[in-house]
């Protein structure tokens, strides 16, 4: 099966095939969280929830395997480095108090996947304290436990913990396409940039497609 993508198309085996849901919590996506308090507008992430709704209720039609991360720390912040915490807005560091509970903390309302979205009980979800799913959590375990060898991407932010994850995964093996309409950035020249630097070179990170093509191939 070929998903339609670039820089070629993707060629595309459905028993070895996941969707990967990045962070699209609260603090990134809602007024009053962790994106808004870097002073970012956060309207341009919510703008793509329906379309990754559609891709999700897509992957469940086809009855694919779906994981959803979560960027967030412990309640202690045992896992939040000193180097993570100095930076941002020096008045709202993760983990302190906002207007939906601690920023990026596990637990409260601001590190939940956006209802639209919520995952089902079957579904995994993995909580990163880093930007990139593999770093510091089970995640390839899982992935290698369901036998999964191929990835369709979607989330935010685009540059930073969906293109970290999708690098990481292009390292350990993983064959990934970046569904470019599920996927934002506060900052469109950095979508763009990332869009084309991970095609470059024929797929040197991955291959990038969108939500119709990858549901027209998946035949859903
Ligand atoms: C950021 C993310 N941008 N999920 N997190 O801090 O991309």
């Amino acid at each position: 099966m070929l998903i339609e993508a670039t820089p070629f198309d993707f060629p595309c085996r459905r028993d070895g095939l996941a969707l990967v849901i990045i962070d699209m919590q609260c603090d990134f996506i809602l007024p009053g969280g962790f994106g808004e308090s870097l002073g970012n507008d956060v309207s341009r992430l919510g703008a793509i929830v329906p379309t990754v709704a559609r891709l999700l209720a897509g992957f469940r039609r086809a009855g694919l395997p779906v994981f959803h991360t979560r960027e967030c720390h412990r309640p202690d912040l045992s896992d939040l480095t000193d180097a993570k915490r100095d930076r941002g807005a020096p008045d709202r560091r993760i983990g302190d108090m906002g207007p939906m509970g601690r920023l990026l903390v596990a637990g409260e309302p601001g590190a939940e996947i956006v209802p639209a979205l919520a995952p089902l009980p079957t579904e995994r979800v993995i909580d990163k304290p880093g930007k990139g799913a593999f770093t510091r959590t089970d995640f390839e375990a899982q992935l290698v436990n369901r036998r999964v060898r191929q990835l369709v991407l979607a989330g935010v932010t685009t540059e930073v913990c969906v293109q970290t994850t999708m690098r990481e995964a292009n390292d350990r093996g993983f064959d990934c396409v970046l569904a470019s309409d599920a996927t934002e950035s506060y900052f469109p020249q950095f979508k763009a940039a990332t869009l084309e630097m991970v095609v470059a070179q024929g797929a040197l990170v991955g291959w990038v497609s969108t939500t119709d093509a990858i549901l027209s191939a998946l035949d859903v």
